[in-house]
C-alpha cells in the first residue's frame, strides 16, 4: 500500500503543562471540533464514574480528576492528521511527559490563566528543551477570575524563554473574555457565547479601537497596545528572512504568507515561541489554537532526524525521516493488562507491515510483529502498516522494553535513548490474601516493566518485596492499579526515603579467599581498587587484570559479586552508587579456585572497601514551591530553616509570594497539613526531586533510627 497522506501534513504533538491547566479539557474539545466525538465531558463531571473525558479513562483519573498516563488520540483537522498525547501534569507522573516528548515533534504548553508558569510547567519545558522539542504556548483559562495575561507572559519570558513572542491579544478577562486579537492574522475572533458551538465575528484590528472598554485596566491596556505589539511581532519574525526584513525596514510592506513561513521557521528551530490565548472551558481559541498547530509545529522530520548512538550513548549519525529507508522505530510505552501487551512505538523511518520480524537492536534479540494498531486513547483499530512519522502499537511483543530501538534485521542501529527519572520513595509491599500470593510478584513485575519510573526490590535476608517510584501516589495508583487491571490485592507500608550509599575515598586492597576442609578447597585472592565516582555514574566494573594472573572464566564471578554486593551497602543496608571497581590483579590456585570462591572473595573485597571508605549516607533533596498569602511568609520560611531546608528565592505570584528552596525528603512527610494549619488551608505546595545529597555524619544514626 502506498503512502495515503503526504508526511507534511502529519503533526504529532503533545499537550504539557503543570497540574490542572487545562490539558485534558482541551483535548476534549481538539476531539469535539476536529468531529471525533459529538459530546464533551468535563473532567469533574467523572468522579461518579459514569462518563469519561476520551483520554482520562482509567478509574483513578476519573475518582481523583487527574491525568496518570499519557494517552494518545489522533484527529483530523483542515486535511492534517494530528496525533495529539494528553499528559499528567502531576510530578509523579513526569515519566509519562519524558517518554512523550521523547517521540513527539512538537507541544502545545497550556497555562493557567491565573496561575501562570508553575513549578511543573518549568520541569517539563527542560524537558522538551532535553529532548529538543518546539513549542508554543496557550495561556487558558482566560475566563477565570484572577485571569492576568500581564503576569503569563512576564513568567514565560523571564522563567521559560526570552523568545516567546505574543500573537494573540486577549479581549478582556474573567466574566468579560470574548476572544482575542490575532496579530499575525490582523483579525480579532469575537465569539457570541460560552456555547460550545457558538460562531465568532472576525474583525479587522484597526476596527477595534472603541469598540471595547473593559472593567480592568490591564484588559484595556493590552487592547490599546495591539499596534505596538503588532509591530514587534513583525520585526521579530522577519527577521528571520533577510530579504522579507529589509522590505519591511525600507517600504514597510510584507507578504502574510512569507510572514507565517517566518514564524513557522523560527518556532521549529526553537528561534522564536508562540504565544496564544483562550479558554477552553468556555470554548473560545482552541480552532484557533489548531490553526497554529498545522501553521507554525514541525511535521516529523522537518526539525531534523533522529539520532543513531554507539552502544555508549555516542551519536554517530542521523536516519531521516522517510519511508524509503530502513526501518526503525523506537519503543517508548509498554502497557499490560488482561488482554496481553501493547507496545506503543514511534516509526522514525522505512515501512514496517504486519507478520514483518525486526530486530530488537538494544537487546540482540528477534520480534515478530503480529499485529499493528492505532490507538485511540482506550481503543484500538488494527492496521496493515505503519510508516516514517507514525505513532502506533505492536501486539504482544515478548522482548521488548520502554527506550528499546526496533528495526531492520539487516541494517541495525540504536536510536538515542530516553531518560529516566529516579525514584526516591519506597514502600514495603504484601499481598492482601492468600489468594494474591501467588500472583503478586508477577503483577507488580508487569506493573514495574510498563513504568520505569518505578523499581522492584526483594530484601534478600527479610524476603520483603519492597517497591520504589517517584512519590506516595505514584505508589498508591500503581497498587491500586495493579488491583483494578491485573486482579491482585496488596497492602503497601508506610512510605519510606530511599536512601543511598556512597564511597568517601579511594581504597585499595587485597582480598584473600581460602578454605580448607577435607578433600578440595576453595582458594581465590583478588586485588581491587574502589573509586567514588561523580553523582548519575551508577556502577562501573573495569577488569584491568594482565597476563592471565585471574583466569578469564573466572572474572565475571567477580563482577557479579560487585554488582550483587552493593545493593547493601555498610552505613545502613542501603544500595550503593556512584563508584568503579576495578579488579587490578590477582591469585588464583590450579585445584582449589572456582568461580564460586572468585565470588565470595569479590563480595568480601566489596564490603571491606565499603566499610574502610568513610562510607556516605546519601538522602534525596527535594526542590519546593510554597504559594501562599505574603503574611504566612515568616512562618513558611523559618519551617523550612527547622526542616534543614535552604530557601533560595522568594517572589509575588499574582498577589500571592512564594518561597522555593531545597528540603531533604525525610523532612517533607506530612507537610500539607503543617502547611495547611499555617496558612488556615491556603497555602499551596509542590516538590519534586532534585539531586541526592550526603547526611550530615552527626545525623546518620538519628534518621535511621527514625527509619527502624
Ligand atoms: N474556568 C476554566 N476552567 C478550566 C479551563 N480549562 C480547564 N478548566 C478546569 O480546570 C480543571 C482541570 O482541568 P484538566 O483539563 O483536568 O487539567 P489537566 O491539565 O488535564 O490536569 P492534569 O492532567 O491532572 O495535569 C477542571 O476542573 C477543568 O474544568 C478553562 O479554560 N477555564
Ligand atoms: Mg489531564
Amino acid at each position: 500500500m502506498a503512502r495515503q497522506k503526504p508526511l507534511k501534513l502529519y503533526r504529532n504533538i503533545g499537550i504539557i503543562a503543570h497540574i490542572d491547566a487545562g490539558k485534558t479539557t482541551t483535548t476534549e474539545r481538539v476531539l469535539y471540533y476536529t468531529g471525533k466525538k459529538h459530546q464533551i465531558i468535563e473532567v469533574h463531571d467523572t468522579k461518579d464514574g459514569k462518563a469519561s473525558t476520551t483520554t482520562d479513562y482509567l478509574e483513578q483519573e476519573r475518582k481523583r480528576g487527574i491525568t496518570i498516563q499519557s494517552a494518545a488520540v489522533s484527529c483530523e483537522w483542515k486535511g492534517y492528521q494530528i496525533n495529539l498525547i494528553d499528559t499528567p501534569g502531576h510530578v509523579d507522573f513526569t515519566i509519562e511527559v519524558n517518554r512523550s516528548l521523547r517521540v513527539l515533534d512538537g507541544a502545545v504548553v497550556v497555562f493557567d490563566g491565573v496561575a501562570g508558569v508553575e513549578p511543573q510547567t518549568e520541569t517539563n519545558w527542560r524537558l522538551a528543551n532535553q529532548y529538543n522539542v518546539p513549542r508554543m504556548c496557550y495561556v487558558n483559562k482566560m475566563d477565570r477570575m484572577g485571569a492576568n495575561f500581564t503576569h503569563c507572559v512576564k513568567g514565560i519570558k523571564e522563567r521559560l524563554s526570552s523568545k516567546a513572542v505574543v500573537c494573540q491579544v486577549p479581549l478582556g478577562s474573567y466574566d468579560e473574555f470574548c476572544g482575542m486579537a490575532d496579530l499575525v492574522a490582523n483579525v480579532a475572533y469575537i465569539w457570541q457565547s460560552d456555547d460550545k458551538d457558538s460562531t465568532w465575528e472576525t474583525v479587522p484590528l484597526d476596527q477595534l479601537p472603541g469598540r471595547f472598554t473593559f472593567a480592568s485596566a490591564g484588559d484595556n491596556e493590552w487592547v490599546k497596545r495591539i499596534p505596538e505589539l503588532r509591530q514587534e511581532l513583525l520585526e521579530h519574525a522577519l527577521a528571520l528572512d533577510e530579504d522579507a526584513f529589509m522590505e519591511f525596514v525600507e517600504n514597510g510592506k510584507f507578504d502574510p504568507a512569507v510572514l507565517k513561513v517566518c514564524i513557522r521557521k523560527g518556532t521549529v528551530s526553537g528561534e522564536f515561541v508562540p504565544i496564544l490565548c483562550g479558554s477552553s472551558f468556555k470554548n473560545k481559541g482552541v480552532q484557533q489554537m489548531l490553526d497554529a498547530v498545522l501553521d507554525y509545529l514541525p511535521y516529523p522530520g522537518e526539525n531534523g532526524g533522529i539520532g543513531m548512538v554507539d552502544p555508549d550513548g555516542k551519536v554517530i549519525g542521523t536516519q531521516e525521516v522517510k519511508d524509503d529507508a530502513p526501518a526503525r522505530a523506537l519503543a517508548f510505552k509498554v502497557i499490560n493488562d488482561q488482554f496481553g501487551t501493547l507496545t506503543f512505538v514511534r516509526v522514525y523511518s522505512g515501512v514496517i507491515k504486519k507478520g514483518d520480524t525486526l530486530a530488537n537492536v538494544t537487546r540482540n534479540k528477534k520480534e515478530r510483529i503480529g499485529r499493528i494498531v492505532e490507538v485511540q486513547a482506550s481503543a484500538t483499530k488494527d492496521i496493515e502498516e505503519a510508516r516514517a512519522g507514525d505513532i502506533v502499537a505492536f501486539v504482544s511483543m515478548k522482548e521488548t522494553e520502554t527506550g528499546d530501538s526496533l528495526g531492520d534485521p539487516d541494517k541495525p542501529a540504536l536510536l538515542e535513548r530516553m531518560r529516566f527519572p529516579d525514584p526516591v520513595i519506597s514502600v514495603s509491599v504484601e499481598p492482601k490474601t492468600r489468594a494474591d500470593v501467588d500472583k503478586m510478584s508477577t503483577a507488580l513485575y508487569k506493573m514495574v516493566k510498563a513504568d520505569p519510573s518505578l523499581r522492584l526490590q526483594v530484601d534478600q535476608e527479610t524476603g520483603q518485596t519492597v517497591l520504589k517510584g517517584m512519590g506516595e501516589l505514584h505508589l498508591e495508583v500503581t497498587i491500586d492499579r495493579m488491583r483494578t487491571e491485573l486482579g491482585v490485592e496488596a497492602n503497601m507500608g508506610r512510605p519510606r526515603v530511599s536512601f543511598r550509599e556512597a564511597f568517601g575515598t579511594s581504597v585499595e586492597l587485597v582480598y584473600t579467599h581460602k578454605k580448607q576442609s577435607g578433600g578440595s578447597g576453595q582458594y581465590a585472592e583478588v586485588k581491587m581498587i574502589f573509586e567514588p565516582m561523580p553523582s548519575g555514574t551508577g556502577v562501573e566494573f573495569s577488569d584491568e587484570v594482565v597476563g592471565g594472573r585471574i583466569p578469564r572464566e573466572f572474572i565475571p564471578s567477580v563482577e557479579h559479586a560487585v554488582e550483587t554486593e552493593c545493593k547493601r551497602g555498610q552505613v545502613a543496608g542501603y544500595e550503593v552508587v556512584d563508584f568503579k571497581a576495578r579488579l587490578i590483579d590477582g591469585k588464583y590456585h590450579d585445584v582449589d579456585s572456582s568461580a564460586l570462591a572468585f565470588e565470595i572473595a569479590g563480595r568480601a573485597a566489596f564490603r571491606e572497601a565499603h566499610r574502610n571508605s568513610r562510607p556516605k549516607l546519601l538522602e534525596p533533596i527535594m526542590k519546593i514551591e510554597v504559594v501562599t498569602e505574603g503574611e504566612y511568609l515568616g512562618t513558611i520560611i523559618g519551617d523550612v530553616n527547622r526542616r534543614r531546608g535552604q530557601v533560595t528565592d522568594q517572589g509575588q505570584k499574582g498577589n500571592q509570594a512564594t518561597v522555593v528552596g531545597f528540603v531533604p525528603l525525610s523532612e517533607m512527610f506530612g507537610y500539607i497539613n503543617f502547611l495547611r494549619s499555617a496558612t488556615s488551608g491556603r497555602g499551596t505546595f509542590t516538590m519534586e526531586f532534585d539531586h541526592y545529597s550526603e547526611v550530615p555524619p552527626g545525623l546518620v544514626q538519628k534518621l535511621m533510627d527514625a527509619e527502624a
